[in-house]
């Protein structure tokens, strides 16, 4: 099916979680079906997204800011969304595209601000200043047992890649991080969906696929017909 309908801004979902959930695979699966209903789509990344904010991901996922600690880090993330959302997320709303982005925000409050120990009033100022009025339209929360995230990322690394800063974390830093995405999506439900991440990949990109939409397109349906 193809929707007439481009809403004035576009569309901001962002997909959470930890390590090897399947954000990047099913970022894609939902990227495709939107093309498919004939919507302009950008993918995109954080940290990354932009080629300043990539050299600082290059600098964070090396541990290069590690030894500064988490506040540091959490600074460090920022800048690279403020980067990310002026030049790249932000205009491309503007113009009416969905914008799919793999972690957020919410990877701040929970790697810096849950495992990381840095108080919720400065990640609060911190997003505000990198993000402004630029907050997801839905956040998809990919839930998985940390143990079969690290499992799979690590299946993900027999192509060769390292581990990175955080992968290297033990597991109880992940059942923690898991345990903060659940309670950020507690605390805001209306933005927030939890996905049961454990099952096959087809399924996972059904469930994703009913949630966006239940939201967003079932007017422009209706609309459409
Ligand atoms: N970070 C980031 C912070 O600390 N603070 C911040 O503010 C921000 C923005 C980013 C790191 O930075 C940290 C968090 C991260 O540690 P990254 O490389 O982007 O690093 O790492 P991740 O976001 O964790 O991404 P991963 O690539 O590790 O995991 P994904 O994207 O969740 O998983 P994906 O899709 O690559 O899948 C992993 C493997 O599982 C398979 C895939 O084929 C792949 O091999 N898979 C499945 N297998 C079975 N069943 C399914 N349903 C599957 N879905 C995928």
């Amino acid at each position: 099916m193809t929707f007439q309908m481009t809403p004035e801004r576009g569309r901001f979902v962002t997909f959470e979680g930890g390590e090897g959930v399947g954000k990047s695979t099913q970022l894609a699966r939902l990227a495709d079906h939107l093309r498919e209903c004939g919507f302009e789509v950008v993918t995109t990344r954080e940290p990354g997204g932009t080629e300043k904010a990539e050299k600082l991901r290059d600098f964070l996922l090396s541990g290069g800011a590690a030894p500064l600690g988490p506040l540091a880090e959490a600074a460090l993330f920022s800048a690279a969304r403020a980067d990310h959302v002026q030049a790249l997320i932000g205009p491309a709303l503007k113009r009416g595209a969905w914008v799919l982005c793999d972690r957020f925000a919410d990877s701040t409050r929970a790697y810096q601000g849950a495992c990381g120990g840095v108080d919720a009033r400065t990640l609060a100022l911190l997003e505000r200043a990198a993000a402004g009025e630029t907050r997801p339209d839905l956040t998809i929360v990919l839930d998985l047992p940390a143990r079969d995230g690290l499992a799979r990322a690590a299946t993900r690394r027999d192509g060769g890649e390292t581990a990175d800063r955080f992968e290297n974390e033990g597991l109880s830093f992940h059942e923690r991080l898991r345990q903060a995405f659940l309670d950020i999506a507690e605390s805001e439900a209306d933005r927030c969906c939890v996905i049961d991440a454990a099952r096959s990949v087809d399924d996972v990109a059904g469930a994703i696929r009913a949630v966006v939409h239940d939201r967003f397109l079932a007017h422009a349906a209706q609309a459409a017909q």
